[in-house]
């Protein structure tokens, strides 16, 4: 049982690796995932966890991130930065290879907790999006939908779309439109529910 006060500064990376197997079998802390679009802002929710900007490294082209990067909190807790999907200036053999290991650790982790599947609310959820929430439903996973980049939206746009636009798109795609309930909206820039996506990681772990 982990406490509420998990102390994220006290943040470390401990690996970057594309073999599911080799994180199994060194890695034993429970763990939470961050899971999205390519340049949605996996790295820089990271660092705005741990309030440690350099801790993980942003991508100045999108998808850059092509292996399962961990990395443990308080000596508790391990987040696990994914490859991005959706970015079509890969080549087709890497967008393969990234998806053959988000789809391998999403289905054999032992240790993963929940995923935290990220989406630009400028963009709002697409097509990629939709089949990954489909993904983790099907294979039995928790996760949570947060929103990124909060910042640069109007607080109407924001309300309306999480109130409103994304609850029928999930109800359109046979989706549980529940599932917009506990959706929440960030932004790392400015720190936005940062303090709140902490209270509902310990409540996923
Ligand atoms: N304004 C604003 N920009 C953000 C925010 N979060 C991320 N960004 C910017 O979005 C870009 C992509 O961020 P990353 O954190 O590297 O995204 P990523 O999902 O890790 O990207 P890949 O690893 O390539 O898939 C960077 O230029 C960030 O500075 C935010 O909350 N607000
Ligand atoms: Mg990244």
């Amino acid at each position: 049982m982990i406490s509420d006060n998990l102390n994220y500064n006290n943040a470390n990376f401990v690996c970057g690796t594309t073999s599911v197997n080799y994180a199994l079998k060194q890695i034993q802390y429970p763990e939470i995932a961050i899971w999205g679009r390519s340049n949605v802002g996996k790295s820089s929710i990271i660092n705005a966890l741990t309030e440690r900007r350099g801790l993980c490294r942003r991508s100045m082209k999108p998808g850059c991130t092509m292996q399962l990067n961990y990395f443990l909190i308080d000596n508790k807790l391990m987040i696990v930065d994914m490859p991005g999907y959706g970015f079509a200036k890969r080549s087709k053999s890497d967008i393969r290879k990234n998806h053959n290991i988000s789809r391998n650790y999403i289905t054999s982790s032992t240790s993963l907790k929940a995923l935290l599947l990220l989406v630009d609310v400028r963009h709002g959820c697409k097509e990629s999006d939709i089949e990954m929430i489909k993904f983790l439903c099907e294979n039995g996973r928790n996760f949570l939908i947060v929103f990124t980049k909060a910042d640069k939206v109007s607080f109407v746009h924001a309300a309306s779309y999480l109130s409103s636009t994304f609850p029928n798109i999930l109800a359109d795609n046979f989706l549980d439109s529940s599932i917009a309930e506990s959706a929440i909206i960030t932004s790392s820039k400015l720190g936005t529910n940062i303090s709140m996506l902490k209270k509902l990681i310990t409540e996923a772990i």
